[in-house]
């Protein structure tokens, strides 16, 4: 009888033996040189002592495997020689990384397997040393592994801000829409307030505004008389024989309007300021001939100034002393401009004005002390004075106002920052929010000629070192695809006579984030590298890494 730890050990070695057995097989089935383990069941000799091309087309004889003659149309039956052109040679490299080699490099004098299995029968000694790249890839694979689990700690840490970030948003957006409603109330409140005061204010100018008008029209009117006057005083002048008509040979005695300075008066001259008539009665004067006479009276007096000089003229005794007004004098033209005038013809436009509403004001009692009404009537556009009941009414409009500005101010500021909360949410920041923490970050780049900046989800921007202005690449567009491991910024500045610019951003593991390095591959196209823990993902026991682009 066996005992029950007899029985146990029993079976423990039949397992074991077993296994070693079937390890012995997969290690030991024999294959042809240059055919990987993977493939050694396509490559044994008691398949009748023949070979099937792996492409099924033709079978041959087994010693035809590797007899340095190319056989099978794809190459298959030289895997350990040079002699089929599309053949494939496979190193083992048995403690590094297996290898495929286009067969033409077998025996071809340069060692590319570090197990030297293909270079077995040329003149370079190769050394096998897949033990030591395979040690140094080891650790690199173990320094790696340990980043991105690193990495990976740091991109939970930002997953954690990111959320708490967006979850402080949404807070801040709830909160937003409670002032919005209300700053908007307010700023209701704050329109009606502003319209009864306004209202009010409207009431209390009107007044002054339709007291401007009457002495604005009572002003036309006055000039209207007093053109009229000056033209009948100038019509009884030029009409010397007083036959109440003024006739071409009574204009002729005027040397003012020898228009062409050639000492006398033409017909034409004469007919020109008789708007085209042999004679005119007063009314046809007045209308038609006044009217090119008098400007042309004062163009000639040096009257029409440029506005610069108004003022001047305003501060002038009148326009009297210009030595055309004294020639006319001298001349006689029966136009009397020698100053001695009570009431000169010509004068400034303002200073007419002026001196006509004086005289306006004293016929008609106009300076009588009533509140602001002397400086609402008398100059260009002087600020009125108000009574104290209106001043109070403006001012009540102007606080209304601004209150009612200040509260629209307010509602414009929330809503902005509600569109900002809005945009900020509706980003996509990753699986878990990872990215979420890069919004509002700029990352810098130098290269020789430019520095390349990355705000992500904003823009990317370009800059000349020399100082010139910066360049937009693009900006924020969408992720390239549903691994987050690639940005497109669409939109830059156009490219001289080309298109948009536009920079794609490829994204890898790192414990910090950091532009890498930037290209331009294409013209106006360019390409960022980046790294950050966001784009680390530490999967145990899977070698799956999603920071592998
Ligand atoms: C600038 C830069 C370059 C770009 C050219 C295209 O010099 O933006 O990157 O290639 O314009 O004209």
């Amino acid at each position: 009888m066996w005992s029950r730890r007899g029985r146990e050990s029993s079976w423990l070695l039949l397992v074991l033996a077993v296994c070693s057995l079937g390890i012995l097989v997969l290690t030991e089935l024999p294959r042809p040189r240059g055919v990987s383990i993977s493939r050694a069941s396509l490559y044994q000799v008691d398949n009748g002592g023949k070979f099937v091309c792996l492409d099924g087309r033709k079978t041959i004889r087994w010693e035809q495997v590797n007899d340095d003659y190319c056989d099978c149309a794809d190459g298959s039956d030289e895997p350990g020689t040079a002699a089929c052109t599309n053949g494939v040679f496979h190193c083992t490299n048995a403690g590094f990384k297996p290898l495929n080699l286009p067969s033409s490099r077998v025996n071809d004098g340069i060692c590319d397997c570090c197990d030297a299995s293909d270079e077995y029968a040329s003149s370079v000694n190769c050394i096998n040393t897949c033990s030591e790249l395979g040690k140094e890839d080891r650790l690199r694979e173990k320094q790696r592994t340990e980043m991105v689990k690193m990495g990976s700690q740091l991109r939970a840490e930002m997953s954690q801000r990111g959320k708490a970030m967006k979850e402080e948003q949404r807070q801040r957006f709830t909160e937003l829409e409670r002032s919005k409603a209300e700053a908007e109330a307010l700023s209701k409140e704050k329109a009606t307030i502003m319209e009864d005061a306004e209202a009010l204010e409207n009431a209390a100018l009107k007044v002054y505004r339709d007291r401007e008008e009457d002495a604005r029209r009572a002003k036309q009117e006055a000039e209207a008389v007093s053109n009229r006057d000056e033209a009948e005083e100038v019509f009884r002048k030029y009409d010397s024989n007083q036959n109440q008509v003024v006739e071409i040979v009574e204009l002729q005695t005027r040397i003012v309007f020898d228009r062409n300075r050639d000492g006398s008066v033409s017909e034409e001259e004469a007919r020109f300021f008789l708007d085209e008539h042999d004679q005119v009665d007063f009314e046809t004067f007045v209308t038609l001939c006044w009217p090119k006479i008098k400007p042309f009276l004062m163009l000639d007096s040096g009257l029409f100034k440029p506005p610069s000089d108004v003022e001047e003229l305003e501060k002038d005794a009148g326009p009297y002393e210009t030595e055309h007004a004294e020639l006319r004098n001298e001349q006689d033209d029966g136009y009397d401009l020698d100053g001695s005038e009570p009431n000169p013809p010509y004068q400034d436009e303002e200073g007419t004005e002026l001196e006509q509403e004086e005289e306006e004001d004293d016929e008609e009692g106009l300076d009588e002390p009533e509140v602001g009404e002397g400086q609402v009537e008398t100059t260009a556009t002087p600020k009125p004075e108000y009574d104290a009941e209106t001043e109070e009414l403006i001012r009540q409009a102007n606080n209304a106002r601004n209150q009612h500005t200040e509260a629209e101010r307010h509602v414009r500021e929330i809503v902005t920052e509600m569109k900002n909360i809005e945009d900020l949410l509706n980003k996509d920041y990753g699986k878990d929010e990872e990215f979420a923490p890069l919004n509002g970050e700029c990352l810098n780049f130098e290269d020789r000629e430019y520095i390349y900046k990355l705000c992500p989800f904003d823009k990317a921007i370009q800059q000349p070192k020399n100082g010139g202005a910066e360049t937009r690449l693009g900006v924020w567009d969408k992720w390239a695809n549903a691994e987050y491991t690639a940005m497109h910024y669409n939109n830059g500045a156009t490219c001289w006579n080309g298109p948009a610019r536009s920079a794609f951003v490829h994204l890898e593991c790192g414990l910090d984030t950091r532009i890498l390095f930037v290209t331009e591959p294409n013209r106006c196209e360019y390409e960022y590298r980046i790294q950050t823990p966001a784009a680390c993902s530490f999967k145990e026991n899977s070698k799956d890494q999603h920071d592998e682009l």
